[in-house]
């Protein structure tokens, strides 16, 4: 079935009186009309802070285009498309836009620059011309959930039930803390459209990834009363070492 027939059915049934009646289906479907419309893949990236959700992000458009950090870094929503030519716009809560400087987005989303958002920026859109982002896809970075910040934790609520998928990161070590396990069990009602990345793997001896991976897999299981969990090991530093070195061995064994 082509798109534009999709979006036909879909018309219908919205029009149909008991999906109109059903306030919440209603407004599901409608989500769902506007994203085809747009041809729109969201994907959201989430995490604790430092865990490399952004790391994830630069290594996957092959690109230190993003700001990271040992500390809590983001502190605002970032959203990556597609575009041309690089540029980013500031979005304020006040409804003002402002273009900036790829180079001074540490400005406006670190926590640092930016803290508890004192500057109130609403989200950053960066359009950049990565292949990645062809075809409406968006990644949208988001501040580390169960961080001293707990404005960073609702930044990063707000964004699921929005998104088309989501992209949960944790780490080979520390393996997964209470805060992570505290975040996925708010979220269950959405875990089948997140995919879960153990990242850093470079960090460990293989043989003690593999057991934090077990670890972690036991623990996620257990918490939220799921009986099958896939978790795909990777390292971003690798990842982008390697394309960055143009060192394919590295950048294939790192990438997925
Ligand atoms: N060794 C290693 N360090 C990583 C990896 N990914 C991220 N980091 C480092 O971990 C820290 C936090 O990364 P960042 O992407 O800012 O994390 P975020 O807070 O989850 O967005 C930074 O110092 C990164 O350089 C990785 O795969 N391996
Ligand atoms: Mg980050």
């Amino acid at each position: 079935m082509n798109l534009k027939k999709i979006e036909k059915n879909l018309d219908i049934l919205i029009d149909l009186p008991l999906i109109k009646e059903h306030k919440n289906l209603f407004y599901q479907f409608n989500l769902i009309k506007e994203k085809l419309g747009n041809r729109e893949l969201q994907i959201v990236v989430l995490g604790q802070f430092k865990r490399g959700k952004t790391s994830l992000i630069n290594s996957l458009i092959g690109k230190k285009l993003l700001p990271t950090s040992v500390v809590p870094l983001t502190s605002v929503i970032t959203i990556l498309k597609y575009g041309q030519k690089s540029k980013a716009l500031v979005k304020f809560l006040d409804g003002r836009n402002v273009l900036i400087e790829i180079k001074d987005l540490e400005n406006y989303i670190t926590e640092e620059k930016n803290p508890k958002n004192i500057k109130k920026v609403d989200k950053v859109i960066i359009e950049y011309p990565s292949l990645y982002l062809k075809d409406g896809v968006q990644i949208i970075d988001t501040p580390g959930v169960g961080s001293v910040y707990e404005h960073n934790t609702d930044v990063a609520y707000q964004f699921v039930p929005q998104a088309d998928v989501g992209i949960f990161v944790v780490t080979a070590d520390p393996p997964i803390s209470e805060a992570e396990l505290s975040f996925l069990s708010s979220i269950k009602n959405h875990l089948g459209k997140i995919i879960f990345i153990q990242n850093k793997i470079d960090q460990v001896e293989k043989k003690d990834w593999g057991e934090s991976l077990e670890f972690t897999k036991k623990i996620i299981k257990e918490k939220l009363k799921i009986k099958k969990l896939k978790i795909y090991p990777l390292s971003s530093k690798t990842a982008i070492d390697g394309k960055l070195n143009n060192d394919k061995k590295n950048y294939k064994k790192a990438d997925f």
